[in-house]
Formats: structure tokens, C-alpha cells, sequence
């Protein structure tokens, strides 16, 4: 009985550490709302961390002109997120409303 109780324990403990990671700070929050990205435009440094949150009850995805990066589609309250490795411009859109641009600049 003390066993399982112990093996529970690490057991949470565990998930919570996982769930931790999962949740990793954004340094930037970019709000996908009324058909935009806010702010359209984003200054990062390399290795800081951007994360889209879709407020609209519309699925939106993110997704860079060159293939950088690649969300799924989210729905409303789901996030992605995307780690600058390397320098440069990335412009992106939305897959399914390919007239939202938005822009990551990454120093
Ligand atoms: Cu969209």
C-alpha cells in the first residue's frame, strides 16, 4: 500500500515537471485576433522564444514563407510556439487566410 502511494507521488511529480517544460516562457506573445496578428511585426533575439495564442473562434494556422516553421491549425485558446535560432526575417501567413501577414525579425 506505502509503495503505491510513493510510486503516485513520484508519479505526479513527474507530470508535473513535464507539463513545466510544456509551458516554457515565451519571450514574445504574438495574439492571433480578428483575423490579425498582433503585433504584426516582432524584434527577437536569437534563442528567444515567440508564441502565437489564437483568440478567434476561427482556426488559424502560422506558418513561415520559408518553411521555418509550421503550426497545425489552432483553434481558439490553443497556442505555438517557435524558438529563433538563427538570424534573419521571417515572414509568415496564414494557411487558410493567406492575407494575414505577419513578421519575425530576428537579430
Ligand atoms: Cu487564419
Amino acid at each position: 500500500m506505502k509503495k503505491y502511494m510513493i510510486l503516485s507521488i513520484f508519479l505526479l511529480l513527474l507530470g508535473c515537471g513535464q507539463s513545466e517544460q510544456a509551458s516554457q516562457e515565451a519571450d514574445v506573445t504574438v495574439l492571433i485576433k480578428d483575423y490579425k496578428f498582433v503585433p504584426e511585426t516582432v524584434n527577437v533575439e536569437q534563442g528567444q522564444t515567440i508564441k502565437w495564442v489564437n483568440e478567434d473562434s476561427a482556426l488559424h494556422t502560422v506558418e513561415s514563407k520559408n518553411k521555418e516553421f509550421a503550426s497545425k491549425e489552432l483553434y481558439q485558446g490553443d497556442s505555438y510556439s517557435f524558438t529563433a535560432t538563427k538570424p534573419g526575417t521571417y515572414e509568415y501567413i496564414c494557411g487558410l487566410h493567406p492575407n494575414m501577414v505577419g513578421k519575425v525579425v530576428v537579430r
